[in-house]
Parts: structure tokens; sequence; C-alpha cells
């Protein structure tokens, strides 16, 4: 049975989710595409041989040819486009953030809770990464004892102009809130944010870098340096340090080359590129997910709670000191952590 995939955003990740479902996921089969923007939608529809295109999101979403929805337009249309996925009674996997803000994400997951199964799946690829398979893994199976501190870098060559100090936060550093949370299985209940002095890389205005505590609510402390404008590569660590050893995340996958006198791993240049592996295994698993009846992946309280944390560190940046995150009441869909997806 091959499902039948709308994809709803035409741009650079939608673009991506449609190549991906052609060539990794032989059994899903995009039939309709639709961008606000026309002529960006006909030639995604064309390069890919889709003969289905709309300007109108929710025709693609209530069109009978389409079994399943994946979102990739921008942040503010994702809560009412979730929501008539949810209306359709449609899986849908929204990229991040699930909605624009805390209060939007939080409607979408009552919205799914009153539906009373889940629906959405949201586009935390990191969750799919063999090397973070391989780390959480490590950390589940006690190698490195309960764990108690966790430092992690989230580093762009650079980014397009638009990304702002307030985007370091909520779409760089989003993806080790939810690695966080997803690794340790614990929830942020407290946020700070330094700030080192500015990057001359970074355009005039913009704190580049920054560093994030977090802490959670077993104790442990999280410290993430973010700088998207590092020049260098697309560079992303992040080592456990547990009561009795600590893990790191491995090279992923590229070349250890020795030249020109110098020993080194080769380093990606782009997500696109480092995480291309975890997109591909991330549309694997939300299509098998669909046709076993058993959702992978981040859900809606993980999408919620990335957007809570967020939303607390952009108010830590501003005040200079700690802000609390208060997790509104966990609906009983929620109640156990989501499924461990990634593999080892
Ligand atoms: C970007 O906004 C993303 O969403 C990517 O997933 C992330 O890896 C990248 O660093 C961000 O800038």
């Amino acid at each position: 049975m091959t499902l039948q995939v709308g994809v709803i955003g035409a741009g650079l990740m939608g673009t991506t989710h449609v190549r991906v479902l052609g060539s990794a996921v032989p059994t899903a089969e995009v039939v309709a595409i639709s961008d606000a923007v026309p002529e960006r939608g006909e030639q995604l529809a064309r390069q890919a041989g889709v003969d289905r295109v709309t300007t109108d999101a929710l025709e693609l979403i209530h069109d009978p040819a389409v079994e399943a929805v994946v979102i990739a337009s921008t942040a503010d249309t994702h809560e009412p486009f979730v929501l008539a996925c949810f209306e359709a009674g449609k899986p849908v996997l929204c990229e991040k953030p699930l909605a624009a803000t805390p209060e939007a994400a939080r409607r979408v997951l009552e919205a799914e809770a009153a539906l009373g199964r889940r629906l959405v799946q949201v586009g935390f690829m990191r969750r799919f990464d063999p090397a973070y398979g391989q780390l959480k893994a490590r950390i589940d199976a006690g190698a490195i004892g309960a764990p108690l501190v966790m430092h992690c870098a989230h580093r762009n060559p650079s980014v397009p102009p638009a990304f702002d100090t307030h985007m370091i936060l909520t779409d760089a550093v989003v993806h080790e809130v939810d690695t966080l949370r997803w690794l340790l299985g614990q929830e942020v209940v407290r946020v700070t944010v330094l700030a080192p002095r500015a990057s001359s890389k970074a355009p005039a205005g913009v704190q580049d870098p920054v560093m994030v505590i977090f802490e959670t609510d077993a104790g442990a402390v999280v410290d993430v340096e973010a700088f998207v404008n590092a020049q260098y590569a697309y560079d992303i660590r992040c080592e456990v340090v547990g009561e009795t050893g600590t893990a790191a995340l491995g090279a992923p996958g590229f070349v250890d080359l020795r030249s020109e006198g110098t020993h080194g791993t080769e380093l990606a240049m782009g997500f696109q590129q480092r995480f291309g592996e975890a997109y591909a295994r991330e549309l694997q698993s939300w299509v098998a997910g669909i046709a076993d009846g058993v959702p992978t992946g981040a859900g809606a309280w993980d999408g919620y709670a990335a957007s809570a944390v967020c939303e607390a560190a952009v108010a830590a940046l501003a005040s200079g000191g700690p802000t609390d995150v208060a997790l509104e009441h966990r609906p009983g869909l929620y109640a156990t952590a989501g499924p461990l997806a990634g593999g080892s």
C-alpha cells in the first residue's frame, strides 16, 4: 500500500521533503503540492511530476486523494493547517515549530487531546539521526550512569539575512531543547541566556553567539553555545556527562582525512547535509507509523514544550536573568514520553 501524501509549502523544507519522499520512501507518493506563491508550487510540482497543484492549502488537506499531509509552510500557518488536518482526520508531519506561539501550540495540543488520538508529528528530525540515536541508546543502557550535565554547540557557517537574535533561540536552539528533553527524558524548568561579545561576522545588532543554560526538573544542567555565523562549518556537538562516564555525539559518517600534514574529520557545511539521513529516516518512520497505527517521533506535547521553553529563553535574554518555564497540564494522551524514535 502506497501512502498518498500532500505537501504544503514549496520552499527549502517542502522541496526537501518532496525529494526525500520520492527517493527514500518507496511506500509513499507525493500526489499534491500547495504553495501560496503559484509559480513556486507549480515549479516544484513540475520537478516532482505531480499534477495536483493549488495555492489553497485547505483544498489540499480536504482533497480525498490526499491521505496524509506534510506542512512546511511558514510558522504562522501551522496552527490552522494542523487543525484542518485534525478536522479531516489525516495524519500530519508538521515542520517545527508546531505553532507560532506556545499559546497556539497549546491550542493544537488541546484539539488533538480532544480527538483522543495522535495525528501530528513535529519535524524534530534529530531524533532520527543515527549518531544521536546511538548516544541515546548508550544513555538509556546506563553506560554513563545518571546524566548530570550536557554540553552542546549549534554552529552554522552562516544564516539567511533575516535570521535575527530571536531566531537563534526559536529556530536554532529549539533543536537542542527537543534533543535534551528526548535524550534525558526530563523537562526544562528554568532558562538563562548569556550574551558574549558579538562576532564581527554577525550582522549589526544581532547577538551572535549566545550561551543558553537550561535547568531540568531532575536537576541536570545543559549549556548550549549557539553561533550561527561561525563561518567554518555546520558543527553540531553534544556531550552528556553522567555519574560514571561521558558520551558524546560521534562523527556523523564523514571521512577521517589525513592530508597535507594534518589529520582530521571532514565537516558538513549545512544542516541539509549533516542531517540528510535523519530527514530520510524521519519520513520513513512517519509513513511506517501511519501504516502500523503507531505514532513515532515528537508529538504535540513535545512541540508545545519546545515552544514554551524557547519563549522563556527569549524572555531570559531580554531580562539578563533566569526565567522559569511553567508547562501547563499534560493531557492523558501524552502521559508517557513519546515513543523513542531514532535507531541505534
Ligand atoms: C535552521 O533554522 C533549522 O531549522 C535547521 O534544522 C537547523 O539545523 C539549523 O541550524 C537552523 O538554522
